[in-house]
């Protein structure tokens, strides 16, 4: 860990750290260069809760931004791989906690991974476009990030727009190879694609990310309430995260009281022309849209004959090239993708995964570390 000391007038010194501060998706982190951090991983959360400013409701004291979609940290180097050109770490840094955690992945603070590396100089960048193929680190699977690099510089003004960010932004495409049981090892860890947890029906999948699917109705809900509302139902998100701790188990993830996954989300019926409605606890806090590889998992869950979410759209999907469009609370989210066998989960494969993002990079220069 590369770190200049600065001491201050009280004895006490401060460390720079190199950082640069992204808008990725609908999300918000720090992203370091792994040199650029202890290598020692208890170490490396010491430095990065201290930086974020956790354990705080307010973060205070640090650069998180109180919430758990503003407190995400990457961290980048040049991959050993020949299918990567670099390597994301994503960590979940949480908020009122002194607690870190690497046991999820993040599709939206991958959208500014490659725009990161890019500027740092970790990959080339071509006169157009950059396709830079990452390594995530934290459920073995790749992506391909598609930055627009006009001149040979990232581009971050375009008209791209995605629901949860105000204005538009240059597109960043992102395309998902073998993130099937990312974390749970297998698609359908459960071998079925209906569960009753609890005495309520369920779908448990894993398609990028652990998700626990669940009609709202099956908790007397709409689900058209506002994140807030469920936020202050108390006895719902006791139902919620007890169906979570067991489901947990089932799904190949074990004691999930401290983990950040699986992510649960309560699906309605679409209100603005999309296929399906959600509603994602994150699975504490409820999400103000939804998470990148969480909208791939309930995508794929709505194509598979006999889940929660087929049962609840009532469509019959054919092997092809399709484009689902998940409602969350500030809008749409559109994942494209191509599958085969969708009407018998022992033969259902997805060939592919893409999605668009954008990112932006807000701030770059030195995280300030206080030693005591
Ligand atoms: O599911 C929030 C986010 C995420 C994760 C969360 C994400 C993903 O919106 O890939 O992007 O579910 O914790 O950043």
């Amino acid at each position: 860990m590369k770190m200049q000391v600065n001491p201050n007038k009280n004895g006490k010194v401060q460390h720079a750290v190199p950082c640069c501060l992204f808008r990725g998706g609908t999300s918000k982190g720090l992203y370091f260069l792994a040199e650029d951090l202890p290598q020692n991983a208890d170490e490396r959360d010491q430095v990065l809760l201290r930086l974020m400013g956790s354990p705080d409701p307010r973060q205070i004291d640090g650069l998180g931004g109180a919430h758990p979609l503003t407190s995400k940290v990457a961290i980048v180097s040049k991959s050993e791989r020949d299918d990567a050109d670099v390597d994301y770490l994503f960590v979940q840094v949480v908020v009122d906690k002194a607690q870190v955690s690497t046991a999820q992945n993040c599709g939206n603070i991958l959208a500014g991974v490659g725009p990161f590396a890019i500027e740092k100089g970790l990959v080339p960048s071509s006169v157009s476009h950059t396709d830079v193929r990452i390594h995530m680190l934290n459920t073995g699977a790749n992506a391909t990030a598609r930055v627009e690099t006009p001149g040979g510089m990232v581009n971050y003004q375009g008209n791209a727009q995605i629901d949860g960010v105000p204005g538009s932004a240059a597109p960043i495409f992102l395309d998902f190879l073998n993130i099937a049981g990312s974390s749970c090892k297998k698609m359908f860890p459960t071998g079925n694609a209906q569960d009753v947890i609890l005495d309520v029906p369920v779908t448990c999948i894993d398609n990028g990310m652990p998700v626990v699917l669940i009609n709202a109705q099956s908790f007397g809900l709409t689900g058209a309430e506002l994140p807030s509302e469920l936020e202050a139902n108390e006895a719902l998100k006791a139902n919620v995260e007890a169906i979570r701790l067991e489901a947990g188990k089932l799904m190949n993830l074990g004691d999930v009281s401290n983990k950040t996954v699986p992510k649960m989300s309560l699906i309605s019926p679409a209100l603005q022309g999309g296929l399906i409605n959600t509603r994602t606890f994150i699975p504490h806090r409820v999400h103000d849209a939804i998470g990148v590889l969480g909208s791939v998992s309930v995508a794929t869950a709505c194509v598979l004959s006999g889940t929660v979410a087929n049962e609840l759209i009532q469509k019959s999907f054919d092997d092809s090239a399709m484009a689902i469009e998940v409602e969350h609370p500030t809008g749409q989210f559109t994942v494209e993708m191509e599958v085969s066998g969708s009407h018998d989960i022992s033969q259902f494969y997805v060939k592919r995964a893409a999605l668009l993002r954008t990112a932006r990079l807000l701030m770059r220069g030195e995280a300030m570390l206080s030693c005591e």
